[in-house]
């Protein structure tokens, strides 16, 4: 059975997953107000894969007997001065996931909870991959610059996201 502590901070974390999602959703939201067609797909797959990431907190919380409980999602931002600012913040972000998994891993450790430490490590490998691909993409607008004709090929490299 797990522990309330660990069920608590599972719980958190699939609202964080949840704001995740929504977060790029938002994104998404905004490219495609800009008419930024290959972005807003980019988002919009990043979206559902954050989906996804709360959804492997919620079935294992329910096969190891814990009760999901859902929270508010808070509301994300809604506009960003340039695609480089809405990645830059995505970067930001993927960075405080990090950090949140590696705290659960610790109380995992700090519980004894074996179970729960072999299930997250699935997600520390999936950070090491999110915030590398995000940092890649943040330095392609960085060379890119104001430099229209690149970035129309930025957006069309980033709408091929399969
Ligand atoms: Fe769920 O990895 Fe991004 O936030």
């Amino acid at each position: 059975m797990i522990s309330e502590k660990m069920q608590k901070a599972l719980n958190d974390q699939i609202n964080a997953e949840l704001f995740s999602s929504y977060l790029y959703l938002s994104m998404a939201a905004y490219f495609e107000a800009e008419n930024w067609a290959g972005f807003s797909s980019w988002m919009k797959k990043q979206s559902s894969e954050e989906y996804g990431h709360a959804m492997k907190f919620f079935h294992y919380l329910n096969e190891v007997n814990g009760k999901v409980t859902l929270e508010a999602i808070e509301k994300p931002k809604t506009t960003w001065k340039s695609p480089l600012e809405a990645f830059e913040e995505a970067h930001k972000h993927e960075i405080y996931i990090t950090n949140r998994i590696n705290d659960l891993v610790n109380l995992a450790q700090s519980e004894k909870d074996h179970a729960t430490n072999n299930f997250l490590k699935w997600f520390v490998d999936e950070q090491v991959e999110e915030v590398s691909s995000v940092d890649q993409i943040v330095n392609k607008f960085k060379m890119v610059g104001d430099n229209k004709v690149a970035l129309y090929m930025l957006d069309k490299e980033l709408g091929s996201r399969s």
